[in-house]
């Protein structure tokens, strides 16, 4: 490449690389896209102040140029809290009985999009390429355009694309969907969503499909692919043979001692299946009284978007129900349930997926969730434990060989985890092999060359716009 890359979310946080990195899968990605190229990452600094002044902020952050923006107050309400957590997360994770449809969040996307790109554009020189990520920031191509950027700029969307009939319940779909004809390319995680992305364009924007990976809409040309997003196996690998990680899976097996420990680790969203996983768990405990003794469940799940009125009432009726599942089976020296609400590191984190004969990841809906591929990369290899894993996160289609279920089930989730606890360990290690090839093979620098790459292999196509 011969220029730089430059990554744009809305948040910027690199890790500081000693371990104790942010949540969310995101961040850990766009890092090590960064170290790999020489490169900026531009984005929201998380502080707010009175007035807009779009002063930039550029600091060197454990190997990673960070530039950032304060915005104000009211940007947070309506853009970040407001339209892209109250009307496109649920929307597109489809929960359209959550999501507010409201014009001041509209009108603050918008604001906010035209200020980043504002903010941004003296930064691009003309051999950069400009890599923008999920739905805060769909229409910044179309602000960056208005300004004059002519550059490369492809789009990646880590959530869920809807069906086509889910995404027209939102007002002014059709302007939003156009404006993502401003980039190069759109990657998504997953084949499915890129399906249901040209089915909303054939179907909504006269479209048409030229050819596999390159569409007609609203008059223009448009690439678009699949980029399942991977983790970084190779030092996730490393990290579960540092001394705090062992440390810690010593813990777990000593709080375990003739128990399976079953794990789950989500930020604490309504996407993640929390409840319907909870009650799976009550499910088993209740039809297996023989193994009730036999196991432990942990839940760590850091709560996330506390601003938003759902995430609060997810919350309490979780605490309930991780209450009257330890009321109901808990015996004076032993509770089969922990439900832990703090983030740990991520060395920690492998050594508690390393304890663990379960994994246990039953999100309703997920683009590709990063912590079954945690799972996976943590297990011992001569004695690994059992995926469950939720046939609707976009990591399924991956990892065939975990077991699939159905997160909406809890009779489901309580079969598959009577399974997995009696599963021998030929058929453990057979099917751990099979995805850990996968997990480290679709890595994450596999999924950021991929997408680097077909977005410069892209260079010509910035041609003008077709009238059809
Ligand atoms: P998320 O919805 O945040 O990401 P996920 O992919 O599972 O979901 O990533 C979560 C990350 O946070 C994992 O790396 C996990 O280790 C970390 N994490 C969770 N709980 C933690 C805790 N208590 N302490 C420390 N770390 C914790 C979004 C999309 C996903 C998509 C990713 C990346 O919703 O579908 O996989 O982006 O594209």
């Amino acid at each position: 490449m011969s220029g730089r890359l430059i990554v744009v979310s809305n948040r910027v946080n690199p890790p500081s690389g000693d371990g104790e990195e942010s949540v969310g899968g995101l961040a850990m990605a766009l890092a090590a896209a960064l170290k790999e190229y020489s490169g900026i990452w531009f984005g929201w600094s998380g502080k707010t102040t009175e007035t807009f002044t779009g002063e930039l902020n550029v600091q060197k952050v454990g190997g990673v140029t960070a530039a950032t923006v304060d915005l104000e107050e009211i940007d947070l309400e309506e853009y970040y809290n407001g339209y892209a957590n109250k009307t496109l997360w649920p929307l597109f994770h489809y929960r359209n009985d959550l999501a507010a449809f409201d014009r001041a969040f509209d009108k603050g996307y918008m604001r906010v999009n035209c200020r980043f790109a504002e903010t941004l554009a003296p930064l691009i020189r003309p051999d950069d390429i400009v890599w923008v990520h999920d739905y805060h920031l769909i229409p910044l191509a179309k602000e960056l355009r208005a300004l004059g950027i002519k550059n490369r700029i492809g789009f990646f969307l880590h959530i869920p694309w809807p069906a086509h009939q889910v995404m027209v319940n939102l007002p002014r779909h059709r302007q939003l969907v156009e404006s993502m004809f401003d980039y190069d390319l759109v990657g998504f995680q997953t084949a499915e969503y890129q399906q249901a992305f040209e089915e909303y364009v054939l179907n909504e924007a006269e479209g048409a499909l030229v050819r596999p990976g390159l569409l007609m809409g609203f008059g223009r040309r448009l690439e678009v692919g699949a980029f399942p997003i991977g983790i970084d196996a190779a030092d996730f690998a490393r990290m579960k043979t540092s001394a705090r990680a062992r440390r810690m899976r010593d813990l777990m097996m000593a709080c375990t001692v003739f128990r399976h420990l079953i794990v789950g680790v989500d930020r604490l969203d309504y996407s993640k299946g929390l409840e319907e996983r909870f009650l799976g768990f009550e499910a088993f405990l209740q039809r297996n009284p023989d193994m009730r003794r036999e196991v432990l469940m942990l839940q760590i799940a850091p709560v996330s978007r506390e601003a938003v009125e759902a995430y609060q009432e997810i919350r309490g009726r979780l605490d309930a129900l991780s209450g009257r599942i330890n009321g109901e089976f808990a015996d004076v020296d032993w509770a089969p349930f922990r439900w832990v609400n703090r983030n740990y590191r991520r060395d920690e984190l492998a050594g508690i997926y390393a304890a663990a004969r379960v994994g246990l990841v039953t999100p309703l809906r997920d683009g590709m969730n990063l912590v079954a591929k945690e799972y996976v990369a943590a297990q011992d290899p001569d004695d690994p434990g059992v995926l469950i894993l939720s046939r609707f996160a976009g990591a399924a289609l991956q990892m065939q060989d975990a077991l699939l279920v159905n997160p909406n089930s809890p009779e489901e989730i309580a079969d598959a985890l009577k399974r997995a606890l009696a599963m021998e360990k030929a058929e453990r290690v057979r099917r751990w092999r099979a995805l850990f090839e996968t997990v480290s093979r679709e890595d994450v620098s596999a999924w950021r060359d991929a997408f680097v790459k077909a977005l410069e292999g892209n260079a010509e196509s910035r041609r003008p716009a077709l009238v059809v």
